[in-house]
């Protein structure tokens, strides 16, 4: 039987100071779905308490390692000390296939100014033009990003005069990042300045037309184990040219050419949302959520697209794509749901994945009884629906918010706006993201920012068959003696998206949840003590 979420809830708040428990009772939510297909309220990206370990990474980590670090040839400098370029060196899995072997790949190096004491107290921009002048020589890059960590932003260098001055100077694009660690409550932050630059710099730079029928930009999938690789695979399949993804497995023409495109599908709506608000304002690409992870989501997504298109000869190949690749993908759920249904799974990741992962489970049969994101808003959690009454408090304020106009030459609406209401009419949801909460269950926790007491808590309360999180919980998870699926790097598995993707990860969860090795794990302390016994007996 389950718990009872309510008692769960006292539980883990019980261990807080009283002021720390009064906020944290907003963080912590048994899931309701009411008739008009409303939720509770969730409090989201705010800081988290002081003392509490966080799951969260940084505004630096969220903007070069997130949304910049898949464009392979992006060369990019980390201004600051050399641990931060470090640490966000080639540990997140994004794959990338250059064209040929001569085409640039800068993912597999580690820029960094390497700061010293010297430049914490005489300024790095000195070091910082030397750094791009000794860039320059070694690699001929189209285009180098800046970014900033902490000890920039409490120094004052300027990395944009710094850019400025040598793009003037270089020729080519040269652009900074204002994107500090400490800049906002997560690396939610990152996202946001990530995607306002690239849009201020780089989107629109060339204005090379597309012939094709069909063309579409996928926003926020980062190629993670290899995940773009099948969905590009699909598209081709059906017919469907991506101009550009935003940005696993991406290159900076893409992204400048990426105007040209006629719909823009958005994958991880936290990441990346404001890219595909910002190109509809100033070109009129209109912008759907879309879904790869699952069969029946890439299945749905796919279909989405052709709808928008409205083009009988897309429709039909879309199906046939569907036909060949579900026989497979259904034998495959039909076997494991013989081992895994009704097992129970937690999924603590991030910002859209602790959602769209929910579906694979399901279709496996398997229960998902507690969810969260780690930085996600309100709207990941409860819908686009209640975007005018999120609270924009002194952290958010803290991010520039871009103002985007109509472009006086380009701006061309690709539909009419009757076109618009007619394809939402026939349930195509234009510019809709219905949230994680009203497709969970009713009685199963959310929660926010997830604290590590609570990790804990809850592994001993629910006992869930398998918990999902990333590489800083998973040793704790499997010493309680519950797997670990790690969601944002897959371990070393994956491709997880697309048919085939889901196939995969059927597969890994069944081994998974069905081997016995991590309830045999014990405490080095608690295999003393029955050794003491056993002598003593
Ligand atoms: Fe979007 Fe991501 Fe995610 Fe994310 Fe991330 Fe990631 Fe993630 Mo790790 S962009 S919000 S900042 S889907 S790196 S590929 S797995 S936390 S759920």
């Amino acid at each position: 039987m389950q718990p009872n979420p309510h008692t769960v809830k006292d539980e883990l708040l019980k261990a807080y100071p009283k002021k720390t428990a009064r906020k944290r009772a907003e963080q912590i939510v048994v899931n309701q779905r009411r008739a008009d297909g409303a939720v509770p309220e969730i409090r989201a990206n705010v800081r988290t308490t002081p003392g509490a370990i966080t799951q969260r990474g940084c505004t630096y980590a969220g903007c070069k390692g997130v949304v910049i670090g898949p464009t392979r040839d992006i060369l990019s400098i980390t201004h600051g000390p050399i641990g931060c370029g470090f640490y966000s060196w080639l540990t997140r899995r994004n794959q990338t296939r250059p064209e040929s072997p001569q085409d640039a790949n800068y993912i597999t190096y580690c820029l960094s100014t390497d700061m010293q004491d010297e430049q914490i107290v005489f300024g790095g921009e000195k070091k910082l033009r030397a750094a791009i002048e000794e860039a320059y020589a070694l690699f001929h890059p189209k285009a180098i990003a800046i970014f900033s960590t902490c000890p920039v932003g409490l120094i004052g260098d300027d990395v944009h005069a710094v850019a400025r001055d040598m793009r003037d100077r270089l020729g080519i694009n040269v652009f900074g990042f204002s994107c500090e660690g400490y800049k906002g409550v997560s690396q939610s932050a990152g996202h946001h300045i990530a995607n306002n630059q690239l849009f201020k710099h780089v989107v629109g730079t060339d204005e090379t037309p597309r012939p094709e029928k069909f063309k579409i930009n996928l926003l926020g999938e980062y190629n993670i184990g290899g995940d773009a690789f099948v969905i590009e695979d699909l598209l081709e399949r059906c017919g469907i040219t991506l101009i550009s993804t935003f940005s696993g497995n991406s290159t900076y023409d893409a992204f400048a050419n990426s105007h040209m495109a006629d719909l823009n599908t958005v994958m991880c709506h936290r990441s990346i949302n404001y890219v595909a608000e910002m190109m509809e304002k100033k070109f009129g690409i209109p912008w759907i959520k879309v879904n790869f992870v699952g069969a029946e989501g890439t299945a749905k997504s796919l279909r989405h697209i052709a709808q928008y298109f409205n083009d009988a000869g897309l429709t039909e190949r879309v199906e046939k794509v569907v036909s060949e690749e579900m026989t497979a993908v259904l034998e495959t759920q039909f076997e494991v749901r013989s081992r895994c249904e009704g097992k129970t799974a937690m999924l603590f990741v991030g910002g859209s994945r602790a959602h769209h992962y929910q579906t694979l489970f399901a279709e496996m049969g398997m229960k998902t009884v507690a969810a969260g994101y780690e930085f996600a808003h309100r709207d990941d959690y409860e819908g686009r629906r209640v975007l005018p009454t999120v609270k924009v408090d002194a952290d958010s304020r803290n991010i520039e918010e871009l103002q985007v106009v109509p472009d006086e030459t380009r701006y061309q609406p690709r539909k009419g706006p009757g076109e618009l209401v007619q394809l939402e009419a026939a349930g195509l949801d234009v510019r809709g993201y219905q949230g994680m909460m009203p497709e969970m269950e009713e009685g199963t926790l959310v929660i926010d920012d997830i604290y590590h007491f609570e990790t804990e808590r809850l592994l001993e309360i629910y006992k869930p068959d398998i918990f999902c999180a990333g590489i800083k919980e998973k040793y704790a998870v499997q010493k309680a003696g519950i797997p670990c699926k790690q969601l944002h790097s897959y371990d070393y598995g994956g491709p997880y998206a697309g048919f085939r993707g889901a196939i995969n990860f059927y597969n890994e969860i069944d081994r998974m949840v069905n081997t016995k090795i991590w309830s045999y794990v014990q405490a080095p302390w608690e295999a003393e003590e029955e050794l003491e016994e056993a002598i003593a007996s």
